[in-house]
């Protein structure tokens, strides 16, 4: 049982700015919070690397290859310090997977549309990294401590995925004719989804409030949304590419770009697991963890070893 001076001590915790680690007294709904999306937040790495992993066999050069490879084994290294970040509020990994493989966890709406061409690569490293750290980098500040933390680690990492996607679709829009419709194409592709990763508007956002008073998120998806569409406005016209809103329009009294209207029903329908790659890639992650599963029993087994012979010469 909760009690109200509890909730008042852990609140003024929150407003001080203290940091909330995993043997401090939380609130059962703040921890819930965490598990939710902390854990989809891995997922999302996880199958993140669905999307751009397709390519990898057919990278335009070794260069390419090599940096698609890093790239997508960062992806992976997120998921696991963004596990080991939600298994302190004691939850274990395999009923986290459990709930995105077989239950009713959420990933990110993102990665349910196909990569079509290459410079859907380059326009994912650009535009998805890009969103993510806006996202990230205020997740660095959250108020759980090992969260926190994890997403530090994370921002480092994307910058640079940001930076290569962005040098590569510079070099497609200075190249030939064919280059250039390559990427515009895949921008003009991927420019809605990627606004629907900050979420839906603050209005239809349950969670915001609540994530907000206890500094879990320091801001609402709208705020976010609009702070990526501000820079990356500029760095379009940097490499002459259109982004497809024909609304887009600076607003001399906010400062800020206004936009169109987002197709929020194509959200809700892919985030409901009707988008076009939904079930596919459930399918590859539900086959990956199933094959899988003869060598987390051989780490096991090996851990177990390695603990007896410790124990032994101890
Ligand atoms: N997709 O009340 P809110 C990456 C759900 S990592 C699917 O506003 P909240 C790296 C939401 O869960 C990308 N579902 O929710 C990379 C909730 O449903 P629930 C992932 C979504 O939590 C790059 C309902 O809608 N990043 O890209 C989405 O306050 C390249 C109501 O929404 C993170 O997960 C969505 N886009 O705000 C990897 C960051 N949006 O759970 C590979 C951490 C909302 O109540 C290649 N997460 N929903 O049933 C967050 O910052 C927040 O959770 C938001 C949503 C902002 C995503």
């Amino acid at each position: 049982m909760e009690t109200q001076q509890q909730l008042d001590n852990f609140q003024a915790r929150i407003d001080a700015g203290e940091k909330i680690e995993p043997k401090d007294w939380m609130p059962d709904r703040y921890r819930q919070q965490i598990i939710r999306m902390g854990s989809q937040h891995a997922h999302s790495e996880i199958v993140g690397m669905l999307p751009e992993g397709n390519w990898i066999g057919r990278a335009p050069s070794l260069k390419r290859k090599l940096v698609l490879l890093a790239k997508v084994q960062d992806e992976a290294g997120h998921g696991l310090y963004l596990y080991s970040a939600i298994e302190t509020l004691g939850v274990s990994r395999a009923d986290l997977i459990d709930q995105y493989l077989y239950g009713s966890a959420k990933y990110s709406s993102i990665f349910n549309y196909p990569t079509l061409s290459y410079a859907d690569v380059c326009v994912i490293g650009w535009l998805v990294d890009g969103a993510a750290i806006v996202n990230q980098t205020k997740l660095a500040q959250s108020s759980y401590g090992p969260y926190s933390r994890a997403n530090i680690r994370i921002c480092r990492e994307e910058s640079f995925h940001k930076k290569q996607g962005y040098e590569m679709v510079a070099k497609l829009a200075s190249g030939t004719p064919a280059q250039r419709k390559m990427v515009q194409d895949a921008v003009n592709r991927f420019w809605w989804p990627t606004l629907m990763m900050f979420g839906p508007s603050d209005s239809d956002s349950p969670n915001s409030a609540e994530l907000i008073k206890w500094k879990v998120k320091l801001n609402t998806n709208d705020e976010l949304r609009q702070h990526f569409i501000d820079r990356t406005v500029m760095e379009a016209e940097a490499v002459n590419i259109t982004l497809p809103d024909p609304d887009l329009k600076f607003n001399q009294e906010t400062g800020h770009w206004d936009y169109g209207d987002i197709p929020w029903d194509e959200f809700w329908d892919v985030v409901q697991g009707n988008g076009v790659m939904n079930r596919e890639r459930m399918k590859a992650r539900r086959e990956a963890h199933e094959n899988g599963a003869w060598v987390r029993k051989a780490a096991q087994a090996y851990a177990r070893k390695k603990k007896l012979s410790r124990e032994q010469a101890s």
